[in-house]
């Protein structure tokens, strides 16, 4: 057996999806790793489909991607493993790496043989889809063997991620336009407010153009991670966790990382997308909140509403609100 089929083979002992080699000897891996010569490359598949059923008509989406554990932790742990087994087998010095790293995944991905580059952006492999998560060992193994990059266009002439992505991100013939994301704009520190209509209500994340994908299926054997918390949530328990609850839920999910603010922020824009009576009652009820810029969010959501009982909300707060920057803020959109 050569050293890549012993890999292989241990790979699959430890639960690995699917593993590819390229070679990792550029001035960059080097730069991480002394002598580096080979990338170790692994998917880590997760399900797409829920048999959920929400009732409520206000509530929030989380992404799929992140209503379990976080995968930074799971794909990290299968790497460490790895890791393990080369460095007492074949003495070799190594570096993982899951997302943070000065790499493209996907790049080293395609060129470990392990899918195509869809135009959704994604690595689509044949067997899981696009609902995969990528790793990898950086190593100073040279190995006798590596994968060939794929070539070929699995897309062939399909659109459909292009037609169903509800912001324009993906555009045929154009590049991907990840400041429209909205997986993007649930994470970003700033939502300028003519993009704020768009996020719907996407808490964090979205899977509109992997779930449009003809290589996604229900019927695709991906690991059915256990959930931690639910795909809905109610956008009333989002504004009303603590933080102890929310450390011990959403906090340990990938959801998490940008911490509880970012999450209510984007209740507060789903309620405003709503529009309705009751989401200008609950917007009017989370205003007493002490922090200025959760106000400000919750004023921009009423005035974007602007509905005759959201201006008499604006006008009923106005009086009481004591911040210059927000009373001044409420007045423009009473205006
Ligand atoms: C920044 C980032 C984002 C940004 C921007 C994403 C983007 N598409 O550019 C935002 C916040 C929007 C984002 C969102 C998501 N992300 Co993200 N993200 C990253 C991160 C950290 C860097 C990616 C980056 O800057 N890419 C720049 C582009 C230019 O380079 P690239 O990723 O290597 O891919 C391009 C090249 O390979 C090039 N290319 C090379 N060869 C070829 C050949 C052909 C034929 C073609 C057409 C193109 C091509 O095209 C690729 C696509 O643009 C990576 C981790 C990492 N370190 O790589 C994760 C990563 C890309 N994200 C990931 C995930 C899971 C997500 C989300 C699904 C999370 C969610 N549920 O919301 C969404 C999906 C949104 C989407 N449609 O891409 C996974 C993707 C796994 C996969 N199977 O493809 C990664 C790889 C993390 C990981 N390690 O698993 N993400
Ligand atoms: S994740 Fe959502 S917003 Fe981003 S490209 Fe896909 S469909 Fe469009
Ligand atoms: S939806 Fe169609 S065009 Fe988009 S990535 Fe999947 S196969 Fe390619």
């Amino acid at each position: 057996m050569n050293i890549k089929q012993e890999i292989i083979l241990h790979a699959k002992e430890i639960g690995i999806d699917k593993i590819g080699f390229c070679r990792g000897d550029g001035e960059l891996q080097q730069k991480e790793l002394k002598d580096a010569k080979s990338f170790i490359v692994i998917l880590e598949s997760y399900n797409l489909y829920s048999d959920n059923n929400w009732t409520s008509k206000l509530y929030g989406k989380m992404s799929k991607a992140a209503i379990f554990e976080d995968y930074h932790k799971i794909v990290r742990r299968k790497l460490e493993r790895l890791q393990h087994f080369i460095t007492d087998r074949f003495k070799c010095n190594s570096n993982i790496y899951c997302d943070q790293s000065p790499f493209f995944d996907r790049s080293i991905a395609l060129r470990a043989g392990l899918g195509a580059i869809g135009k959704n952006t994604f690595l689509i492999n044949k067997e899981h889809g696009t609902s995969t998560f990528i790793g990898y060992v950086l190593t100073d193994l040279k190995l006798d063997h590596y994968n060939t990059e794929i070539h070929d266009d699995y897309c062939e002439g399909c659109e459909k991620c292009a037609q169903a992505c509800p912001s324009k991100a993906i555009t045929v013939g154009k590049e991907f336009n990840a400041n429209r994301c909205l997986s993007y704009l649930t994470q970003a520190k700033i939502v300028p407010n003519d993009l704020k209509e768009m996020m719907k209500n996407h808490l964090y994340g979205c899977d509109i153009c992997q779930l449009a994908c003809p290589y996604n299926k229900p019927s695709n054997k991906n690991n059915e991670h256990a959930p931690i918390i639910d795909e809905f949530f109610d956008l009333k328990a989002i504004m009303s966790l603590n933080n102890t609850q929310f450390k011990s839920s959403i906090g340990k999910t990938a959801a998490g990382w940008r911490g509880k603010k970012m999450l209510q922020r984007n209740a507060i824009i789903a309620l405003g997308n709503n529009k309705s009576n009751e989401s200008v009652h609950l917007l009017n009820e989370f205003y007493q909140d002490i922090r200025v810029d959760i106000r400000t969010e919750i004023v921009h959501s009423l005035g974007r509403i602007g509905s005759a009982e959201a201006k008499q909300v604006l006008k009923e707060r106005y009086k009481l609100e004591k911040n210059e920057e927000v009373r001044y803020l409420i007045t423009k959109y009473l205006l």
